[in-house]
């Protein structure tokens, strides 16, 4: 089957998430770039958008989605990024955490622990793939805590075990499986000594405004160089960033099951 045939098997739609996501906006970029004029992309939810991969995989049909790494749908499905020369989707990402300004002076102990916050990508994939496999969220992220012992102590380096004394830290994410299980893990960490934490799950644009605002402390869902420059460009004067939670690993691109005849974007050209 020729890859230009699959524009019409899949009614020219690509799988999004929502539509603040940078990887759906680096997905219309790729419509723009390589003149792929009868395309779009449907938004959902990263939820949505797997229950429909699942659909075709099962049936082995063709579907393009808006997808990126880590996650555990690699893990689950033999999936494929195809190649995008134009840079659509751009080169590899790092995930940061970005706090309020003003919370190193307020709460030390919390920032240093926001700030410390690091780890690799078979972290985060583990972490993920229990969420998937119907763990409850804060026990996932408490089982990697249990396994990664001396990665967290490091974090937590000198603060006492109640130096929270029952503040409440804010942390703002977008209902990402990625940013899901970081932020899990961060918030087990901070109430492991004695911080209460509220995780709001909010639409991407506010992430941002709302560390901005100072209406959350901190986020560790913030994607650069590529997915979220235009929302960091906006807002970054008005936080810190406190740089890299993942260095390396992270990365957008157009997916596709590996079933299908596809390598490139540029395959969709007709
Ligand atoms: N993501 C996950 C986000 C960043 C984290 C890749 C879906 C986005 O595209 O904005």
């Amino acid at each position: 089957e020729a890859a230009a045939d699959y524009g019409e098997e899949v009614d020219y739609t690509i799988t999004g998430i929502d539509g603040g996501a940078g990887v759906v906006q680096s997905t219309e970029d790729a419509i723009e770039d390589y003149e792929l004029d009868e395309w779009n992309v449907q938004t959902s939810s990263d939820a949505a958008m797997i229950q429909e991969l699942d659909n075709a995989y099962q049936n082995e049909e063709p579907i393009f989605l808006t997808g990126w790494t880590p996650h555990w749908k690699f893990q689950e499905y033999d999936l494929e990024i195809l190649d995008d020369p134009e840079l659509s989707y751009g080169e590899a990402e790092s995930i940061h955490t970005i706090a309020r300004e003003g919370l190193e002076e307020d709460d030390s102990d919390a920032f240093q622990i926001i700030d410390s916050f690091e780890w690799e990508e078979s972290d985060m994939e583990e972490v993920m793939l229990e969420i998937q496999d119907d763990v409850d969220e804060a026990e996932a992220a408490q089982n990697w805590i249990d396994e990664n012992d001396d990665m967290v102590s490091e974090w937590t380096d000198g603060v006492d075990e109640n130096a929270g004394e029952g503040e409440t830290i804010s942390l703002s994410l977008v209902a990402w499986d990625t940013e899901i299980a970081s932020t899990n893990v961060l918030a087990q960490v901070l109430e492991s000594v004695g911080y209460d934490v509220e995780m709001n799950q909010v639409e991407a644009n506010y992430v941002f405004a709302s560390v901005a605002d100072g209406d959350a402390d901190a986020s560790t869902a913030v994607w650069l160089p590529h997915t979220h420059a235009d929302y960091h460009e906006d807002y970054q004067d008005e936080y810190e960033d406190l740089g890299p939670n993942l260095e390396e690993g992270a990365q957008l691109g157009l997916t596709v099951p590996a079933y299908m005849d596809i390598e490139s974007i540029e395959d969709l050209q007709e």
